[in-house]
């Protein structure tokens, strides 16, 4: 009788065990579905633009942080990264370095936060860059461009008559007009935005300040859902915010505002800057950020997404930062390693 008990026990355990086992398994699987974040990870990537062009594919413009990093000040030569289903992302390789920049200075780096859109058979790349060895009195918006989204941009020139700032971003409305915005670099300097002309290069009409946002700091992002216009962007570091900026939210019945201050959508990442775009993919919205998960610097970024949901006015609800690789380990993102 008892042999027979021991017999059922061991049984149970190895029930037990091989269960376990299982579930682990299934698990992993779907959480590596899930694309942990960060989710380019042998490299360091910041100021993601996503974008989804006509192949059904989402494209990501990040620029790049070079390790080790001397501030932001060697960050050169931009890659670009797609994916179809969120989990597995394909590098394409180097499209663009400071030393393609002919106006650029002659020092290179500071290729910061970048966009892309198309238009008219053309993929239109803004990047800002200096052109001085003075370099945050001498920032200028460059414009490459080319026929394929991976491959093949040609600096054009840049765009005339700006003031200098940073951060590019270019929205395209339904009716196929396009708005260019930059802000950033320059303290207490208002967000600008102005119509784009025809060529995507030039200016029509001017550049006028972005009214009605709380405490702009830098990473203007403009899109459209559902006719309301949205511009996210991080702000000052207000709230105690001391590790990184709270990413904020206004909102427009216009492009070019006045604009609606409405909240904070995302808190601060720990890493020294945030900076992010938000795009619609295969039904599901999502906000791409960066944070510093990976290498534990505020200055070594790694890009992540998560999912952002609206309410039914339009407001956004508060994107949660799901858990993030460090030095190879997953760990959830309450635990983000501040410094
Ligand atoms: O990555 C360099 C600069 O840091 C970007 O242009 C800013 O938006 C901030 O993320």
């Amino acid at each position: 009788m008892k042999t027979k008990q021991l017999q059922q026990y061991l049984l149970f355990c190895v029930l037990i065990f091989v269960n376990a086992g299982f579930s682990a398994t299934t698990a992993q699987t779907n959480s590596s579905k899930r694309a942990e974040n960060p989710i380019i990870t042998h490299m360091f990537t910041a100021d993601p633009t996503a974008r989804v062009w006509k192949d059904g594919r989402l494209y990501l413009y990040p620029s790049t942080d070079v390790n080790p990093p001397r501030g932001c000040d060697l960050m050169d030569g931009y890659h670009v990264f797609s994916t179809d289903d969120m989990v597995t992302w394909t590098d394409h390789g180097e499209i663009l370095h400071s030393r393609d920049v002919e106006w650029g200075r002659k020092e290179g780096g500071f290729m910061w936060a970048p966009d892309c859109v198309y238009k008219n058979g053309k993929y239109y790349y803004y990047f800002p860059h200096p052109s001085g060895t003075d370099w945050n009195a001498t920032w200028k918006i460059g414009v490459a461009v080319s026929r394929k989204p991976t491959s093949g941009f040609k600096v054009k020139g840049y765009i005339k008559g700006l003031d200098p700032l940073i951060d590019p971003n270019v929205f395209v409305d339904d009716d196929s007009q396009a708005y260019f915005y930059h802000g950033g670099a320059q303290k207490g300097h208002p967000v600008k935005g102005g119509k784009l002309a025809k060529n995507m290069m030039e200016i029509e009409g001017g550049m006028q300040d972005m009214v009605g946002l709380e405490d702009f700091h830098e990473g203007p992002f403009v899109f459209k859902r559902k006719g309301i216009y949205y511009l996210i962007y991080p702000d000052n570091k207000r709230n105690g915010a001391v590790f990184g900026n709270n990413m904020c939210y206004a909102i427009s019945t216009q492009p070019l505002g006045p604009w609606e201050y409405k909240g904070v959508i995302m808190d601060p990442t720990g890493a020294e800057t945030s900076h992010g775009s938000v795009v619609e993919y295969k039904g599901q919205w999502y906000l791409f950020y960066h944070n510093m998960a990976i290498s534990g610097k505020g200055n070594l970024r790694s890009v992540c997404f998560d999912k952002l949901f609206f309410n039914e006015d339009g407001t956004i609800q508060k994107v949660i930062q799901t858990g993030s690789l460090s030095k190879g380990k997953f760990i959830p993102a309450v635990q983000h390693p501040l410094p």
